[in-house]
């Protein structure tokens, strides 16, 4: 019975911005428990070749879309071809984004936007041209990648939490209008995790990497291995009564006021 709950075989599994980091990490848990994979990203088609084939070396089912989630057409396009070519969406999860490190007062009003355009609108974008289908099917999973700055501040990152505090009403709101299609709209908080995104803030010496570690309960920074368990549990029978949640990975650091770094 526990096995077929949380089986994803045969399951066709967008992943927006999976040609590395922790997208790449979901979608790999995702594709060795069974799914299909429908590798994204927007940079460049090499990146994207040079991820199919870690994934098909992993024993992967896997095929990619170069398409820029910002951009509406481009959206419905591969959306239509990915119907076409793979199979209907299963599951959707929105990950692709972006992030500034700026204080605010120093921010362009165009790079704010920026970072509200593809890491607030996009998710919206790319779900509403998903959804539809899953509706049609009553059936589906959506899947937000949020962050702990969807719960808390940061300096220099307020771009970016204004996306991600967003993203959780956004979600709400998607399994609001969504659950009674059988369409279950769940978030993914991650914590601090070892990816290309924090890489220059976990140089050693960097404040912020001490920081980190004695903010956060597990004393470590996340492994993105460590968000497969999640993303399969939200992208399975065993989520099926589950919406509009927000299930954070973050090592303890949203449980703790933290402690003074001479404490154990
Ligand atoms: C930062 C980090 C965070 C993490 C993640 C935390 O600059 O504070 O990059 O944004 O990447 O979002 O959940």
């Amino acid at each position: 019975m526990s096995a077929s709950l949380f089986e994803v075989t045969g399951k066709v599994a967008l992943v927006t911005g999976s040609t590395h980091g922790l997208g790449m990490s979901m979608a790999m848990g995702l594709g060795k428990a069974g799914a299909t994979i429908v590798v994204n990203g927007n940079s460049s088609q090499d990146k994207i070749d040079n991820a199919l084939e870690e994934y098909r070396a992993a024993g992967i089912k896997a095929v990619g879309y170069k398409f820029d989630v910002s951009d509406e057409d481009a959206v419905k396009e591969a959306v239509s071809n990915i119907e076409t070519e793979v199979g209907p969406i299963d599951i959707l999860i929105n990950n692709a984004g972006i992030i500034k490190r700026t204080p605010l007062v120093d921010m362009e009003v165009a790079d704010f936007k920026q970072v509200i355009d593809i890491d607030l609108v996009s998710p919206f974008l790319v779900s509403k041209h998903v959804v539809s289908g899953m509706i049609e099917r009553k059936s589906g999973k959506i899947i937000n990648i949020c962050s702990m700055m969807s719960a808390l501040g940061r300096n220099t990152v307020g771009a970016y939490a204004a996306a991600k505090g967003g993203l959780v009403m956004l979600t709400k709101n998607m399994a609001t209008e969504w659950a009674k299609h059988n369409v279950q709209v769940n978030g993914i908080g991650p914590g601090y995790f070892a990816t290309t995104q924090t890489a220059p803030i976990r140089v050693d010496g960097h404040p912020f990497n001490e920081f980190i570690v004695n903010r956060t309960p597990a004393a470590k920074w996340g492994d993105p291995d460590d968000l497969a368990g999640a993303a399969i549990f939200l992208s399975s029978k065993a989520s099926d009564f589950v919406n509009g949640h927000i299930l954070y990975v973050d090592g303890g650091i949203l449980a703790t006021i933290g402690k003074p770094s001479n404490e154990d």
